[in-house]
């Protein structure tokens, strides 16, 4: 290199530090690297499996939960959380962004960072996530140009929101040294692919680069398409991507569904390694569960036990282990709620979606077996260069093994599992394995939906593992811990120089010839073994049959393991000290593994002294109500819908009125419209979009017409429905109220301006015969309440809010016989004790719970604190029970409780029992601050 070409380099690369220092907020500017090859990532060069659960924190809009959550996540064996960030969630207006408060994703990044969970960034544009547009915010549908193309109107919009969300991304990027983000994804499963897409995905892949974004970027193929594939990618289609990544959900999605096929290696393995040879085999969403709907099957319960339960996880992911694949993101692992107006018109309130950790942010067992998998992938460090071993055959036909070896070391892996892999049947058999340490013939069962993760021929902290029909958990100098199926027989085999002293409930025997020490015991119970000597130093084998009590943290002393209480949160030494924070769900007691130091343990800043106590019980007050049935509104003060031309889908009959919301700022909530008409109509057609179950209801002259719902169920992407009622044969002036339920708008997952499809009247059979008014959320785009924000859009006089001045309201019986057609308002107070030092995680249940369906026809819109935590439709179903995430409720203290009944007012047709429930409560939890939102007050709420 000339010296005059070295100058050069060293004035590009000192302003590029300073380019790079000046966008590091913190000061820590020790750079990191993140890298890959075929088999793996690479952080700061060291292979790491990338096992990750997606969560979105716009479905929990309490900050202080997201680290319950994340610490749930970590405490469960994620190293990794997948965030999709919602373009919609941060911007009511064009031009107008809002990152504080529930929307703060910097601190968001920040507890990621601060609990060592890598992420992976997915901010869009286009997200689907079965939320209101699939993300877009509502202001873009009255943008011209086609989205997710390179329509300049909607690039130069998409700029608008990348440029903002990637400049917080940018400072929490593992290179930059100042966070854990990874990786980070542009666009979701974009399958129209013509010129127009090629060139909006170059130009979104140059923005973020432009925005300081220096982690590999990828896109998600919406199946193994091999679209969007890297350079060097064989693919039919080349994206401007580091990465390529594949999404596949292959579970039931119902409970009547029986567990589908595994794809096998050659599926997998073929498309993925062909498409994209040069970069790790990586699953940018794997299911972890599956959405339910408007009058579906209410299915999260049994699709978290069965459908997409441990077997399914055992088989499915092990699968993606056995292929090779060495990034794995299970969407969802905390779906959450959709609140307020975030669902989609396909889904409802709860997006349980059947995952790891419920709605109620409950560890359901399916999260044990992530657990294991997940502490698996990153002890058992070949898995992540994998290459595929010689076949096996086993024993018996009725199942297959897959065998894989890691070149460097010489580990082997065995994916054993039914053939096929939903068999369900129980099955005893051998396979051979030959390695370095010789021939073998273990035997293994699998009893029902099940696979086994099986290692042999591997060194681990100075041990040497011959093989282990056991499934290895974690490992550490002096422990190892190994699991089984309960009553079912294990084998673990180890070598030794020379006869070791082995004591613990096991049978063993040493043979001198090879140096092996044959462990043989039954799964049930800890048991644990202690073996030393033989040349080797001591370790305690652990086995058991149940991790569910089990937690393993790396501390400042190394590794330990702890068992005994429902969640370890945090583990930390000092000194001689353990500290320790987390969960009892009953009275506990520590057994510790790890650092010889520890004498001294704190649990929950208590000195521990042999049992930590269980929760006390939680007492919840009967709810006593008010209620109020507001006047039909009049149109003081509301806009003209006199446009005559519309970017909708959904166009009017030409010359008649624009009446979609949109059009006129009207993005969430129900919309209200004011037609004025003289003469004698004998009936009425509105043709209306309102999103699964949604609905209208119709006036004239004060006199109730009647009500239509949109019908809801899948497949139905469009949800559009028309009706007709009978009018008065009154001569003269008329005027017509209608009250559309907008229920959200439809995702654009085909890439068709699907989310432009009209929310409110379309079109009506007074055509352009009369003149109208409509109304929708206070302020429109422009925010009367930014603070609970576009997606709460709730009452225009502000009956939802605490401090409504509601004492004229009378005295009301729940559960009502009936309700007036239109809306009623109830509204309670109510005071929470629940104890200190306690996380009641609370519900609240409308109707009857083990009925998916009332008879009764009417919905309701539940309010807490203010904010608009979900939507009861009775007959529609089938949800009966919403979380109520603590930060918005006050769990010590008052709270208030508006529920928007709206009823066609036939008998029955009234508000059910309405009571609060408890959907779990430890002793420990996280600090949650309360969500800071404004009561009712006169001066913005109150009526001139
Ligand atoms: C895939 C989406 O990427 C994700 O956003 C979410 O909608 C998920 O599915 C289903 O919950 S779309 C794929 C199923 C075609």
């Amino acid at each position: 290199m000339t010296l005059v070409r070295r100058a050069a380099l060293v004035t590009v690369l000192v302003v590029l530090a300073a380019v790079l220092t000046a966008d590091v907020p913190r000061g820590v500017t020790e750079k990191h690297t993140v890298t890959y090859d075929r088999y793996s990532l690479m952080l700061d060069g060291k292979r790491t499996y990338i096992w990750s659960g997606e969560f979105a924190y716009w479905r929990l809009p309490s900050p202080g939960l997201w680290r319950d959550v994340l610490q749930k996540m970590t405490a469960n064996g994620y190293n990794t959380v997948s965030i999709y960030f919602n373009w919609a969630y941060h911007s009511p207006k064009k031009g107008v962004y809002d990152f504080s408060g529930i929307r703060d994703v910097d601190l968001l990044l920040e507890m990621a960072e601060e609990m060592g969970l890598y992420v992976i960034a997915r901010p869009g544009p286009y997200i689907n996530a079965e939320t209101s547009s699939g993300g877009f915010p509502g202001w873009l549908n009255n943008d011209p140009g086609k989205a997710r193309s390179d329509a300049p109107s909607y690039l130069a919009a998409a700029d608008e929101w990348m440029t903002r969300i990637d400049a917080v991304i940018r400072r929490h990027q593992y290179t930059n040294g100042t966070g854990t983000v990874i990786l980070q994804q542009i666009e979701n499963e974009l399958f129209a692919t013509g010129p127009s897409q090629q060139r909006y995905m170059k130009r979104l892949a140059s923005r973020v680069r432009a925005d300081g974004i220096t982690v590999p970027i990828f896109h998600n193929d919406v199946a193994r398409n091999g679209y969007w594939v890297p350079p060097g990618g064989a693919g039919p289609l080349k994206g401007p991507v580091d990465l390529y990544a594949f999404d596949a959900y292959v579970g039931p999605q119902r409970c009547d569904e029986k567990a589908k096929d595994a794809p096998d290696f050659g599926i997998w393995g073929d498309v993925g390694a062909k498409a994209s040879p040069n970069t790790p085999g990586f699953t940018a969403e794997f299911g972890g569960g599956w959405f339910d709907y408007w009058g579906g099957p209410d299915a999260y319960e049994c699709l978290a036990a069965e459908g997409a339960g441990p077997g399914y996880e055992r088989v499915f992911y092990g699968t993606n282990i056995a292929n090779g694949l060495s990034i794995q993101n299970f969407y969802m692992t905390f779906g959450g709620t959709s609140w307020g107006w975030l669902p989609s018109p396909i889904v409802y309130t709860s997006y349980d979606y059947g995952a790891a950790i419920s709605e109620a942010r409950q560890l359901r067992p399916k999260t044990t077996v992530m657990k294991q998998l997940g502490l698996f992938v990153q002890s058992f460090s070949p898995i992540t260069k994998l290459t595929r071993g010689s076949a096996v055959t086993p024993s018996s036909s009725k199942v297959k093994v897959y065998h894989d070896v890691n070149p460097d070391s010489g580990a082997h892996l065995f994916v054993a599992m039914h053939n096929p892999s939903r068999a369900t049947t129980d099955d005893s058999f051998t396979f051979p394995i030959e390695t370095r340490d010789g021939a073998y013939e273990p035997a293994v069962r699998l009893d029902g939906q099940d696979a086994k993760l099986l290692v042999a021929d591997y060194d681990m902290d100075g041990q040497h593992l011959v093989y282990s029909t056991s499934e290895m958990v974690t490992h550490f100098a002096g422990t190892a811990l190994f699991t089984g199926r309960k009553g079912e027989s294990g084998e673990t085999v180890l070598r030794y120089a020379s006869a070791p002293t082995v004591s613990g409930d096991v049978a063993s025997s040493y043979d001198p010839a090879t140096g092996d020490l044959r462990l043989r015991y039954v799964h049930g119970g800890l048991r644990e073994v202690k073996i030393s000597g033989g040349g080797r130093p001591p370790l305690t084998l652990l086995l058991t049959d149940d991790i569910s009590d089990m937690w393993r943290y790396d501390t400042a002393a190394g590794p330990v393991l702890v068992s005994g209480p429902a969640l370890v949160r945090t583990a930390a030494m000092e000194g001689s000290l353990l500290t320790l924070t987390g969960d009892t769900d009953a009275p506990a007691s520590l057994r510790i593994w790890g650092p010889a130091q520890v004498s001294r343990v704190l649990w929950n800043g208590e000195p521990y002294a042999g049992k930590i106590a269980g929760p006390s019980a939680v007492t919840l007050p009967q709810l006593i109500w008010r209620s109020f049935v507001p006047p039909l509104p009049d149109d003081t003060g509301w806009q003209v819908a006199d446009h005559i031309t519309t970017t909708a889908t959904t166009k009017p009959p030409a010359g008649n009125p624009v009446l979609t919301a949109d059009d006129y700022g009207f993005h969430q909530g129900d919309i209200w419209y004011r037609g004025h008409y003289s003469g004698v109509r004998k009936s009425l057609t509105f043709r209306f979009g309102g999103g699964g179950a949604g609905l209208l209801q119709a006036w004239v002259d004060g006199v109730y017409l009647g009500q239509s719902v949109v019908p809801s169920g899948v497949p139905a992407p469009r949800r559009l429905a028309t009706a007709t009622f009978d009018a008065p044969a009154s001569a003269g002036e008329h005027v017509v109220t209608v009250m559309v339920r907008n229920n959200g708008h439809t995702q654009d997952m085909a890439a068709d301006e699907a989310h432009k499809e009209g929310r409110g009247l379309i079109s009506t059979s007074l055509g352009a015969a009369a003149t109208w008014k409509i109304q929708g959320n206070r302020g429109g785009e422009d925010l009367v309440d930014p603070v609970r924000g576009i997606m709460n859009a709730g009452s225009y006089d502000g009956y939802h809010l605490p401090g409504y001045p509601d004492s004229s309201w009378a005295t009301a019986a729940v559960p009502a016989a009936t309700a007036e057609p239109g809306t009623t308002w109830y509204r309670t107070t109510f005071e929470l004790s629940v104890p200190d030092g306690h996380d009641a995680s609370l519900g609240l249940t409308i109707g009857d719970p083990a009925t998916l369906r009332s008879t009764a026809n009417y919905r309701a819109l539940i309010y807490v604190n203010g904010w608009n935590m979900g939507q009861y439709t009775a007959n529609v179903g089938p949800q009966n029970t919403y979380t109520l995430p603590n930060g918005i409720l006050h769990p010590r203290g008052e709270n208030t409780l508006a529920i928007a009944v709206t009823s066609d007012g036939g008998p029955g047709n009234g508000l059910e029992k309405v009571a609060l429930t408890d959907l779990g409560t430890v002793r420990g939890g996280v600090d949650v601050p309360t969500v800071p939102a404004p009561a009712w007050n006169q001066a913005k709420w109150g009526l001139e």
